[in-house]
């Protein structure tokens, strides 16, 4: 039986940490601990969290760092520094870790990809180095290490990715990725240490990072902005809700074999152009206006240097193995999404006032 009495969750600040976060508190079956240990980059946010700190697990002010309740404890901390991430195991007693923390987004992985070697695969080897030496041969312990399915690189037209995919990763994000779930698996090999991985899909859902598909164009219709669709818009994702990732990783930290991967994903492709026009089609509707009001903003830019193609992912393995499935629909799924940031206008100004508004201008402001 595994302990998950005191769980790490590296990088729960961020979309889908903050996300799995509210999720596991909110699970009966859950009774243990949650340390987030988050260095809060451009990416990560405590506002993303801030019911938990306020609401009826804590005290705590979303505007503190140190939010501390008694299932739920905040660790500004850097996973690229080994003494501090191994002082958080020992502290904290550690029995579970669900990692998270990374470097996330292609298009920054291509503008600066140093921080993506770094922080995903150098930190991803702190945090095993840390695991290790504090679980000794301990087998109720368990380090889930949360990929993506872009490791695989890019399908044709047919096919989908699944468990046995030989890796082909394209991106300096997804090779840096790649090299991570080699790290996990070779430490298990060799060391011994109890593990899972999951690569995903795509996800979409509240508090995503403005700089991603799905929140741009929203964000991006309801200001009347133009919506950037890369190359032709013809290259296809695959898409998942934030919840349902969620939903996933719990299914495998219960009942996940010990050294086994599980691919997660919404069996939900959309091209891109098509998603953007039933994105608008969606803003319009909730705002009253025609749909040509938005579709208008859309301009075709240079493409993504490298752009994979198409990603897909074959699923039945979680299905068949752990009984998991999609809960949610993709349209209801947007409708909350698209309604979530229209009632957020504080959260999006806030994400969008610090480092990310310079990154977006020097980068963006030429397309
Ligand atoms: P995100 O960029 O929204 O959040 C990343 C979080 O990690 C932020 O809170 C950031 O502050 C933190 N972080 C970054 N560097 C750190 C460091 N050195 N030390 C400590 N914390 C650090 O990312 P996300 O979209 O929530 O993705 C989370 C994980 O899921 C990533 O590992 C990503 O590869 C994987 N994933 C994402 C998707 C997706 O669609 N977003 C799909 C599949 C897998
Ligand atoms: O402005 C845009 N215009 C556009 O056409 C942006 C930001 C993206 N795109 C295209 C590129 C992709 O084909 O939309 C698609 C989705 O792009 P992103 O949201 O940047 O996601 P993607 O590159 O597919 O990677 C995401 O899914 C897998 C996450 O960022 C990764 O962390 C995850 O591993």
């Amino acid at each position: 039986m595994r302990a998950l009495n005191n769980v790490l969750v590296t990088g729960g600040a961020g979309f889908i940490g903050a996300n799995f976060i509210r999720y596991l508190l909110e699970q009966s079956e859950f009774r243990g601990r949650v340390v987030n240990l988050d260095a809060l980059t451009y990416a990560g946010n405590l506002d993303n969290l801030h019911e938990i700190a306020e609401g009826p697990h804590g005290s705590g002010s979303y505007n503190s760092v140190a939010v501390s309740t008694p299932r739920y404890v905040f660790e500004h901390a850097d996973i690229r520094e080994f003494d501090t991430v191994a002082d958080l195991f020992a502290r904290y007693e550690i029995d579970t870790v669900v990692h998270f923390a990374a470097e996330s987004h292609v298009d920054r992985s291509i503008v600066g990809p140093r921080a993506f070697i770094e922080t995903n695969i150098g930190g991803t080897f702190n945090l095993l180095e840390a695991a290790r030496s504090a679980w000794g041969n301990r087998d109720d312990v368990l380090f889930h290490h949360v990929s993506t399915d872009e490791v695989f690189g890019s399908l044709g037209a047919e096919g989908a990715f699944h468990e046995h995919t030989p890796y082909d990763p394209k991106s300096p994000y997804s090779a840096s990725k790649a090299s991570s779930d080699h790290l996990v698996r070779a430490h298990g090999h060799t060391f011994g240490l109890p593990f899972t991985i999951s690569n995903c899909s795509n996800n979409y859902g509240p508090y995503q990072f403005p700089e991603k598909m799905v929140p741009l164009m929203i964000l991006n219709a309801l200001e009347g902005k133009p919506l950037p669709v890369y190359g032709d818009g013809s290259n296809v994702r695959d898409w998942l809700y934030v919840e349902d990732h969620s939903s996933a990783i719990w299914s495998i930290m219960r009942r996940g074999r010990n050294g086994e991967t599980y691919l997660v994903g919404g069996e939900n492709e959309w091209e891109n152009l098509t998603l953007v026009h039933a994105i608008c089609e969606k803003v319009a509707a909730v705002r009253g206006e025609p749909t040509e009001r938005y579709t208008d903003l859309i301009r075709f830019v240079k493409d993504r240097p490298g752009h994979d193609h198409r990603y897909a992912v074959n699923c039945n393995k979680i299905k068949h193995d752990l009984g998991w499935r999609q809960a949610h629909e993709f349209s209801s799924g947007l409708d909350a999404t698209i309604a979530w940031y229209l009632n957020n206008t504080t959260w999006v100004e806030r994400v969008r006032s610090g480092a990310y508004k310079d990154w977006i201008e020097a980068n963006y402001a030429a397309r």
